[in-house]
């Protein structure tokens, strides 16, 4: 091909590829299948690795950057990013129409109302079409610039599709992780032990915070714009304008919206918004409010830090008031240290709630919450009560600041041993992998059904085994007798020996399951079996090398060096020989091996509805063993879903982006292939 031919390919390669992720990131309404988008990826790719001065920045190609930052730098924003004022009731919104009605005497005012989401503000700056700057709003003044890791989110055009694009546009909205993205991420760091995220918000802020892109482009990050900042070439008459040309320039803009022209209109389109809440990509904690007209917006002007013509009206929670008695610091199993408010009890949605999370440190400074403070807590959808306000008002004088350092000074609450915390994480964590408290939730962990599945071993057995210092590590549970168990309270000597059998049992699990009991820091299940697929035994993975690591599918830097520092701990090791000594196996299994090569590897499969021969286990289980890999939903890499009886809405999705779909006939045909 010559150069001239390949520079044509190339400029309609990257056509159809922004058309798509246009299609797909933007209008929700993909046309082809996650294989042929990636086919026409690929062309690309080669074409631009054969003539790489044909490269250009706003290639589809070159969304995730290269090296990571060591710092971001600072932005002035040409026109401020203003916030907005708050209202929770409807009589706090009829002051906010009756303002507006006394700054434009005699005046119609049509409002509009859209979803306020609850993400990250953000400004996009475009320049002769090309994106330039993207930043966080900051203190509304100054941002910091985020343009490599907004360059990675799809939904964002790196440039304006428009024959002429205006010499310099601003679009400003919010960055937000999706729901499902948000819930698939906490599950992954669940299981690789890491500290959950609270919402899909602190999520979306902590992954843009993020000084490397690389890691910004595996985070589910969406975008909706809905406002315009420094504009030159173009102009508008009203809100709805701006949002139109947003609209034809690309950028994806709020789904639901409203025009009003009282009071009672503006609730009832509230309400509706409210019922539409759960159908939403994105979280929202309310409604925004505008005057549609650019005109009367100029002349209502603003104060300090909010405009007039703008409110925010937010949707009240199940939330509950009560006094927080007490703040204590708790050690997760993999040490992380978690500050939690103990509370004078209260009833919130169904339960009486005496405990709640207050998150981290950072979260504590930021709201100022204080020991014998009057607080707000909600149970918005997490699965555990956090405090979300303090009631300053009833604030008392001998209200004492919680110091975290202070209160551990330094050390883990557990086991006195000192404690670290990573820059990018907000979390302490105890570095004594023998805590206490770390060695119970690891060893409920290694009992889990999930992990080495030992009937038994729960988190009462667990906390005796501790306590009595019976256990000093997982490893020592394969030492222990039937008398020892039996000597323990609500222990008799039947259930002893049904523990001591369960625990010899387990001594003949996967590879896999062994390696997931160990708790390596952000290795999950995916990646254990990876791991026990590609390595075969502890003993090579013992001496794997990070690129060596790195050659296993889906395994990457951060899983790489974390697995190396695991095994750089001699007291790992005198566990896995424990463990070898005790007889449990430490090889994989001809089946956990053979499934590399197996008939089904390198293709992912969903499976949705019930099966009439096969429970879901069960199924996931033979298409491991053939090598395939399970999902728990679909997406453009899902290669084949397996469709029992009624199926759900991820038959619908598959059916939207062309995925192939299996009744349990053929997926049983498969399998024998
Ligand atoms: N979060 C939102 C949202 C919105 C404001 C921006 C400046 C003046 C009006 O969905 N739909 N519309 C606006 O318009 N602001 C929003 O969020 C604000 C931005 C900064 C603080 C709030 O998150």
């Amino acid at each position: 091909m010559t150069r001239a031919q390949a520079q044509h390919r190339v400029a309609e390669l990257r056509d159809q590829i922004r058309r798509h992720d246009h299609l797909y990131y933007v209008l929700a309404q993909p046309e082809i299948g996650d294989r042929d988008y990636d086919k026409l990826y690929a062309d690309l790719k080669k074409l631009e690795t054969e003539f790489p001065d044909l490269v250009t920045a706003d290639s589809p190609t070159q969304r995730v950057g290269g090296q990571p930052l060591k710092e971001f730098r600072s932005v002035q924003h040409a026109v401020p990013m203003m916030s907005l004022d708050n209202t929770y009731s409807p009589d706090e919104l009829r002051e906010f129409c009756d303002r507006v009605a006394r700054l434009l005497p005699g005046e119609q005012v049509e409002y509009c109302v859209e979803p306020k989401i609850d993400g990250l503000a953000v400004m996009l700056r475009y320049e002769r079409g090309e994106l330039a700057v993207g930043a966080t709003r900051g203190d509304g003044s100054t941002g910091d610039d985020i343009t490599a890791n907004l360059r990675t989110i799809r939904a964002i055009p790196l440039r304006l599709h428009v024959p002429k694009p205006p010499p310099v546009f601003e679009a400003r909205g919010e960055v937000y992780m999706t729901r499902d993205g948000f819930d698939k991420l906490n599950r992954e760091r669940e299981k690789a032990g890491d500290q959950l995220f609270a919402n899909p918000r602190n999520a979306a802020a902590g992954s843009l915070k993020l000084l490397d892109p690389k890691l910004v482009a595996q985070r589910p990050l969406a975008a909706v714009l809905y406002g315009i900042g420094a504009v030159e070439g173009a102009n508008f008459k009203t809100h709805r304008d701006a949002i139109e040309k947003l609209k034809e320039l690309g950028f994806p803009t709020p789904p639901l919206w409203w025009l009003a022209h009282s009071l009672d209109e503006i609730l009832r389109h509230i309400e509706e918004l409210q019922s539409h809440e759960a159908t939403l990509p994105f979280e929202i904690d309310g409604a925004v409010i505008k005057v549609n007209s650019l005109d009367q917006q100029r002349r209502l002007g603003a104060t300090a830090k909010a405009p007039r013509w703008a409110i925010a009206y937010k949707y009240s929670h199940e939330q509950a008031e009560t006094l927080l008695e007490d703040i204590i610091v708790q050690v997760g199993r993999t040490g992380n240290l978690t500050p939690v408010a103990v509370l004078k009890p209260v009833p919130l949605a169904g339960s009486t709630i005496s405990r709640a999370t207050l998150h981290n440190e950072d979260e504590i400074k930021r709201k100022d919450i204080r020991i014998g403070d009057t607080v707000i807590i909600e149970k918005a959808g997490e699965v555990i009560p956090a405090v979300v306000s303090v009631v300053t008002a009833k604030r008392p004088k001998n209200a004492k600041p919680f110091d975290f350092a202070a209160h551990v000074h330094g050390k883990c609450p557990e086991c006195g041993s000192s404690i670290h915390r990573d820059p990018e994480q907000v979390a302490w964590r105890c570095e004594n992998i023998s805590c206490p408290a770390q060695l119970k939730r690891a060893l409920e962990h290694f009992g889990h059904r999930g992990t080495m599945d030992i009937e038994g071993l729960g988190e009462v057995l667990v906390n005796q085994l501790v306590d009595a210092k019976l256990v000093r590590d997982i490893a020592d549970v394969y030492s222990l007798t039937v008398e020892q168990l039996a000597a323990l309270e609500r222990m008799g000597e039947k259930s002893a020996q049904n523990v001591v059998a369960a625990i010899a049992a387990s001594k003949q699990r996967e590879l896999w399951r062994v390696l997931m009991g160990l708790g390596i820091l952000h290795v999950g299940a995916q990646a254990a079996k990876t791991l026990a697929r590609h390595f075969g035994s502890i003993e090579a993975l013992e001496h794997a090398t990070p690129d060596q690591l790195m050659e296993a599918e889906d395994i990457g830097e951060v899983m790489a060096a974390s697995i190396r520092d695991f095994f750089l701990n001699k007291r790992n090791h005198e566990v896995i020989e424990k463990l070898r000594r005790a007889g449990v196996n430490l090889k994989a299994a001809a089946t956990e091996r053979k499934t590399a090569a197996g008939a089904l590897s390198g293709k992912t499969f969903v499976l949705t509805g019930t099966l009439a021969r096969h429970s879901r286990e069960d199924a996931a289980r033979l298409i491991e063993e053939h090598g395939g890999k399970v999902s728990g939903s679909v997406s453009k890499k899902t290669d084949f879903v397996v469709v029992g009886a009624d199926a759900g809405s991820k038959l619908d999705k598959a059916r939207q982006l062309g995925i192939k779909t299996l009744d349990e006939e053929v997926f049983e045909k498969l399998l024998k292939q």
